[in-house]
C-alpha cells in the first residue's frame, strides 16, 4: 500500500504536478520541507538584523526610506514562509523553538558584521543576487506553497538587488573614500556569499533527494557557479574588482573559474563560532522574550472573542 502511494507521489513530482498540504507525501519529503522552509523563513527575519543596523545612518531621506522598505519586505517573506511551513503541520512556536534552541539553522550569511554603509550596497548586490538565484528555482519546487510564495518573494528581492548595485555604483563614482569603502565592502562580502549556496555537491547529503523529490531543481555548486558567472561581469560596471587571484574566463567550459572556497570558515560559522551569531541569536532571544505580553494579550482577547465578549 504504502509502496504504491509512494508511487504514484513520484509519478506526480515526475509530472510537475505540484504536491499540496492535504496529498499523500513521504514523511521524510515533509520534514524535508519543514527543514528547509523554516530556515529559509529564519534567515529572511535574521537576515534584517544587519541592515537594521543602518536604518539610522543611511547617508539620505531616500537611501532611509528604500532600506526600510527593503527590511519590511524580508519580514513579509519570512511570514509567508512561516505559513507555508505552517501547511506541513508544524506550528510557528516550534519554529520559534527551534531557531532559538540552534536546532534549526539560518544562512551562514547573515552572521557577518554591516561595518560601513557600503555593507548595504554589498548586501543587496550580492546577498540578494545570490538570494535570487537559488529562489526563481524555487518557484518550480514540488511543493505548492513554497513555490507560490516564491514567486512574490523573488519580485521583491529583484527590486532588492538593484537598490544594492545602485548604491555601490554611486559610491564607485565617489571619491577616493567612497570607492575603497565600495571596494573593501565587496571584498568582505565576496567569499561568504559562495558559502551561501551550500556545501559542495559532492559533500551535501540532501541534494540528491531533493532533487529527486524536485525540492530542489538546481544543485549547489551549480547555482554557485551561474553566480559566479553573472557577478564577474557586473563587477565591471562598478570599476570593482573581486578578491579572488584564481578568477579567470575559461573558453572551454564557457564559465569562470573561481579560487578555493575556506569551507572550515563556513563549518565554523555553522557551529555558531561566526563573527555575529552570538550577537543575532541574542537579538532573536530578546526579540521573542519583550514579544511574551503580546502573545499573551493576543491569546486573551481571541479567547474573550470567541465566548463574545471581546472588551471585557
Ligand atoms: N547557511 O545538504 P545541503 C536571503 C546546511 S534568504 C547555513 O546542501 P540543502 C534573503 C543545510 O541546511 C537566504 N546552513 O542542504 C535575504 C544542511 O544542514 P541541515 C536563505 C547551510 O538544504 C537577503 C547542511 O548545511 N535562503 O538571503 C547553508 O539541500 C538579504 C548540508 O547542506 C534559503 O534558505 C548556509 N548557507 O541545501 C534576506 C533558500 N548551506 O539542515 C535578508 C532555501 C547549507 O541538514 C537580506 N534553501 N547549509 O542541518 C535552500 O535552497 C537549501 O536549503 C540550501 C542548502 C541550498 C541553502
Amino acid at each position: 500500500m504504502e509502496t504504491s502511494l509512494a508511487e504514484q507521489f513520484q509519478q506526480k513530482v515526475d509530472l510537475e504536478i505540484k504536491i499540496e498540504p492535504k496529498d499523500w507525501m513521504p514523511e521524510k519529503y515533509r520534514q524535508t520541507l519543514i527543514r528547509q522552509i523554516s530556515q529559509h523563513a529564519h534567515s529572511e527575519v535574521v537576515g534584517m538584523l544587519p541592515e537594521g543596523n543602518w536604518i539610522s545612518r543611511a547617508p539620505s531621506l531616500r537611501r532611509k526610506a528604500i532600506l526600510l522598505a527593503k527590511i519590511q519586505d524580508e519580514a513579509g517573506h519570512g511570514l509567508y514562509l512561516y505559513s507555508a511551513a505552517e501547511t506541513l503541520g508544524i506550528s510557528r512556536d516550534e519554529m520559534y523553538h527551534q531557531l532559538l534552541s540552534g536546532r534549526a539553522k539560518y544562512s551562514s550569511i547573515f552572521n557577518y558584521p554591516t561595518l560601513t554603509w557600503a555593507d548595504i550596497g554589498a548586501i543587496g548586490w550580492l546577498v540578494d543576487g545570490a538570494a535570487i538565484l537559488n529562489q526563481v528555482p524555487l518557484c518550480r519546487t514540488s511543493f505548492g506553497p513554497y513555490a507560490r510564495a516564491m514567486v512574490r518573494v523573488c519580485k521583491e528581492e529583484s527590486f532588492h538587488q538593484r537598490q544594492g548595485f545602485e548604491s555601490l555604483w554611486i559610491l564607485s563614482k565617489g571619491t577616493a573614500a567612497q570607492k575603497s569603502m565600495c571596494q573593501d565592502a565587496i571584498n568582505r562580502w565576496w567569499w561568504p556569499c559562495l558559502m551561501m549556496f551550500g556545501p559542495p555537491d559532492d559533500e551535501s547529503p540532501n541534494t540528491i533527494q531533493s532533487m529527486q523529490w524536485k525540492i530542489k531543481r538546481i544543485s549547489n555548486d551549480a547555482l554557485r557557479q551561474k553566480f559566479v558567472d553573472m557577478i564577474a561581469e557586473q563587477v565591471k560596471i562598478l570599476g570593482m574588482k573581486l578578491p579572488d587571484p584564481d578568477l579567470k574566463w575559461n573558453e572551454t567550459e564557457k564559465h569562470y573559474n573561481y579560487g578555493k572556497i575556506n569551507w572550515d570558515e563556513f563549518s565554523q560559522v555553522l557551529k555558531g563560532n561566526g563573527p555575529c551569531n552570538k550577537e543575532r541569536m541574542a537579538a532573536r532571544t530578546k526579540a521573542w522574550e519583550d514579544g511574551a505580553w503580546v502573545r499573551e494579550a493576543a491569546t486573551v482577547y481571541a479567547e474573550k472573542k470567541r465566548n463574545g465578549n471581546p472588551n471585557s
